[in-house]
């Protein structure tokens, strides 16, 4: 896992956008966003630290999504239209990165500034309910991860809005960050 400010240069959102100024797990960690490094190998061993975390957070189930033009079939073009969408959920998104990579973007309260996070195999990314974010993939076009879940997966993303600003879980995330993040 990488994380950084993302330039805000036009063009291809798979491009890697670095502005050159890194952001720390301590500033992520404020916003509410979760990182754990699980090495994968071949014997398994991820599952036992997975079903840990996941055990310790109340996470009871999970599936597999495949990001690629294969894995989503029909649905590719608007399914990555919709991941770069600005949008919150109403649950945690919850990701362990099994094969792959790509992108999620997460604005940084209060100044909107959007922080860009590559996630690569043996990341478990933690987004809170509440916060701004986006997903695209990278250069490579490719990422298969696990989606754990807490209980039944509502992955209804509300869009950035007006009405979206309003909405309980975003407010209530919003009373959960401090009043100035540690990098302002
Ligand atoms: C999402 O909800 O944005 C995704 O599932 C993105 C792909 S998982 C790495
Ligand atoms: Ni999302």
């Amino acid at each position: 896992m990488r994380a950084y400010y993302f330039d805000n240069v036009p063009g291809d959102q798979r491009l890697a956008h670095d502005s050159g100024n890194p952001v720390s797990l301590e500033t992520l960690q404020s916003l509410g966003v979760l990182h754990w490094a699980i090495q994968l190998d071949e014997d398994g061993n991820w599952e036992v630290e997975i079903n840990n975390v996941a055990k310790n957070r109340g996470y009871k189930n999970r599936d597999t999504i495949n990001v690629t033009k294969e894995g989503l079939g029909d649905a590719y073009e608007s399914k990555i239209k919709t991941f770069f969408e600005e949008h919150m959920h109403e649950d945690e998104e919850i990701r362990y990165i099994l094969s792959g990579s790509g992108f999620f973007d997460v604005r940084e309260h209060p100044h909107d500034k959007w922080i860009r996070i590559h996630v690569t195999p043996g990341d478990l990314l933690v987004i809170p309910p509440g916060i701004y974010h986006r997903f695209t993939l990278d250069e490579k076009n490719a990422i298969k991860a696990l989606r754990l879940f807490q209980d039944e997966p509502k992955w209804t993303p509300h869009n950035r809005s007006e009405e979206t600003d309003t909405n309980p879980y975003r407010v209530q995330y919003l009373k959960s960050i401090p009043a100035v993040s540690a990098s302002a």
